[in-house]
């Protein structure tokens, strides 16, 4: 039987384990990726393995998130951070040269090969072919040590796209469609593999727009062939030497199949607070805006700039509205600076802001009280904007630009003809804004500023867990819910003691006093729990408060391993009606957990004391994963093994 394109690039690299979903296998990392905001702590992890330099192929390492200086911290992570490449043999993305998966595309990103990133967005890269897999700092710092990266077997789902994209309609709209189909859950446990006969008429950065948004999706990741559209572009970008064509064998089957017909797409919008609200844009015509934010790793290629650029050109930016762009890389910024494109943004009254993720971390430019900001970006969860009462839609450039005019919600297939844009015959290839590490760094100095804390350890398991339910929440609890971003405390992400005052900040600003007054206890959660972002510090500041274990209806990959390698015990309900029957305060037992995870059980009895009553929790870890939550997390684990 033939392979599908992730089987055949799994089999490639796969060191341990069976190829069957819902089996744990291990697979070689060639490529990894880190950005500011994550990679403060990975590295910090990295060093404290003493690996005198990285063992992948390529690491580098981004500084694209904490980009807003209004203080020492961000400056200090940065220089630590450029010196720690230098010492360990990792390439150094100064800050200016764009965000980490639109530059790893551009310049790094090798179809056929495996990048593992310290951001939840890396399957970007499966744009060009490659397989790009999100995950913790830690993991990402084994991974640069040279050890495999570990997880469940996804199933694999064949989206086929037929058709060809309508004038005004974009690659965006195709995961919006996407996300209406599958939720933001849908992609739990799965890899979404692209084919069919419309893959011929999307370009990488379109295939790469798709990819980027699987995240949302919760796939594991998501990728498209590598074929001629894929060497062309490569040799736009002069590398196409490393290409090589990767494609679905006729007779590869899949775990399922979802049928979307390009030509019969509309522009779509994902509306507040999660990115598979999905309506059409003409359901909402007319609704008033008063932020438009182009720009992040989703939808900041060339194409999108000089489109949004063209619609623009020679209009004027409603007077009630703020328009800010923000280009993906330095490539897209110096090429629509040279284009002139640059020039009719401008004087259409678009706030130019620096090649960062900027906004779209809530670095900057939160939106007016209940104020509806029409963004480009991927997530749209409440508060991530900055503005607790902002209601954040997602579009496509096309609807975005279209929007900043008219100040309020339009289609933009009303506008008549889409403005034709030409892109130059050769990108522009100037890599000196990435540092290349010395070939012997031994020598190197790593400077760490003041805030810059060592990562914390936990205990091993106790035989017993026993404590308070701290928090009880709902479905689809983001990372952005747990341990919140933005301008005040992402400059705090290498300093846990320090961040974790913020711990469940945007729903209940007690948690972290409560936490410590009862010297830790449980969080009860619902479906989804810790979707979104890949960042650690959701696990790892609520391990420094004492949280022991938390109890959901289901999780979210990341957000589970990276329990798992901090030591916080995941349970899941057995019988989900349990969920009701448990409130905040209660006081849970669990008793024999520690043998439980030895004797290798699937399940535990939870002893309610305040309501004198008992219910059943499932233990889902793999073997490995078991030892390591009794080892107290993957560092005491590795020191072990
Ligand atoms: C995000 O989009 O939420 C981030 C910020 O890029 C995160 C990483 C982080 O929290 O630093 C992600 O997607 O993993
Ligand atoms: Fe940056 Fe936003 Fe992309 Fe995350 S989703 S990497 S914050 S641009």
């Amino acid at each position: 039987m033939g392979r599908n394109i992730a089987q055949k690039i799994l089999k490639e690299h796969v060191v341990h384990g069976r190829m069957v979903a819902g089996k744990e296998i291990a697979i070689r990392i060639d490529q990894t990726l880190t950005q500011d905001a994550t990679g403060t702590m990975a590295y910090l992890q990295f060093e404290s393995m003493g690996i005198p330099r990285v063992r992948t192929k390529l690491s580098v390492s981004y500084v694209d998130h904490n980009t807003l200086q209004s203080g020492f911290e961000n400056a200090d992570d940065h220089r630590y951070l450029q010196t720690a490449a230098a010492r360990y043999g990792v390439h150094f993305s100064r800050p200016g040269n764009g965000i980490c998966h639109q530059v790893h595309l551009e310049r790094f990103g090798v179809p056929g090969e495996t990048l593992l990133g310290s951001d939840s967005h890396t399957p970007t890269a499966g744009g060009l072919g490659m397989l790009g897999i999100g995950a913790g700092g830690l993991d990402v710092a084994v991974a640069m040590g040279g050890g495999a990266f570990h997880l469940v077997m996804p199933e694999i789902i064949n989206v086929n796209l037929t058709g060809q994209l309508p004038p005004w309609v974009s690659a965006k709209d195709v995961i919006l469609e996407l996300l209406r189909i599958m939720t933001v859950k849908g992609g739990v446990g799965k890899i979404i593999e692209y084919g069919g006969d419309g893959v011929k008429t999307l370009s990488v950065p379109q295939r790469a727009t798709i990819t980027n948004m699987g995240a949302e999706l919760g796939a594991t990741t998501s990728v498209f062939p590598s074929d001629s559209v894929t060497r062309a572009y490569l040799r736009w970008q002069q590398r196409q030497d490393c290409w090589r064509r990767i494609q679905a064998s006729k007779t590869a089957t899949y775990d399922g199949r979802i049928e979307i017909n390009l030509s019969e797409l509309e522009p779509l919008v994902a509306q507040p607070h999660s990115p598979d609200a999905v309506c059409k844009v003409r359901d909402i015509e007319g609704l008033e805006v008063s932020q438009v934010a182009i720009g992040s790793c989703t939808n900041s290629s060339l194409a999108d700039l000089q489109t949004a650029a063209a619609i623009l050109k020679g209009k004027k930016v409603h007077p009630n509205v703020s328009l800010v762009m923000s280009p993906g890389s330095r490539q897209v910024f110096e090429m629509i600076a040279r284009s002139g494109a640059l020039a009719d943004l401008i004087s259409s009254g678009a706030r130019i802001l620096e090649s960062a993720c900027g906004p779209c971390i809530g670095m900057g430019q939160a939106p007016p009280t209940d104020g509806v900001s029409v963004r480009t970006f991927n997530r749209n969860f409440k508060g991530r904007s900055g503005t607790a009462s902002g209601r954040i839609y997602l579009t496509s450039p096309e609807v975005a630009a279209a929007t900043a005019v008219a100040g309020k919600f339009v289609d933009p297939r009303q506008l008549g003809e889409l403005p034709v844009i030409k892109l130059p015959r050769r990108a522009l290839i100037d890599d000196g804004m990435i540092i290349h590490p010395p070939e012997d760094g031994s020598k190197v100095r790593v400077v760490r500023g003041p805030n810059i804390k060592a990562c914390p350890l936990n205990t091993e398991l106790a035989e017993t867990i026993k404590g308070e339910v701290l928090l009880k929440v709902g479905d689809n609890i983001t990372t952005d819910h747990i341990m919140p971003a933005g301008a005040k405390i992402l400059p705090l992400r290498s300093n846990i003691p320090a961040i974790a005052e913020y711990v469940f900040s945007g729903i209940d600003p007690g948690f972290p006093k409560r936490a410590r007054d009862k010297e830790g206890g449980i969080v009860v959660g619902a479906v989804n729990y810790g979707q979104g972002s890949s960042r650690e510090h959701a696990s790892l500041a609520p391990m420094h408060l004492g949280v022991k274990a938390v109890i959901a209806k289901s999780f979210a990959r990341i957000h589970k391993a990276n329990l798992v390698n901090f030591g916080i015990v995941p349970l899941t309900f057995v019988k989900e009606t349990d969920y009701g029957e448990v409130q905040q305060d209660d006081l849970l037992e669990v008793p024999g957990i520690r043998e439980a995870l030895a004797k290798r059980k699937d399940r535990v009895m939870v002893s309610n004391l305040t309501r004198n009553k008992t219910f059943a929790a499932a233990i889902s870890l793999t073997p490995r994963e078991a030892d390591i939550v009794l080892a107290g997390g993957l560092l005491n684990y590795t020191r072990l093994h």
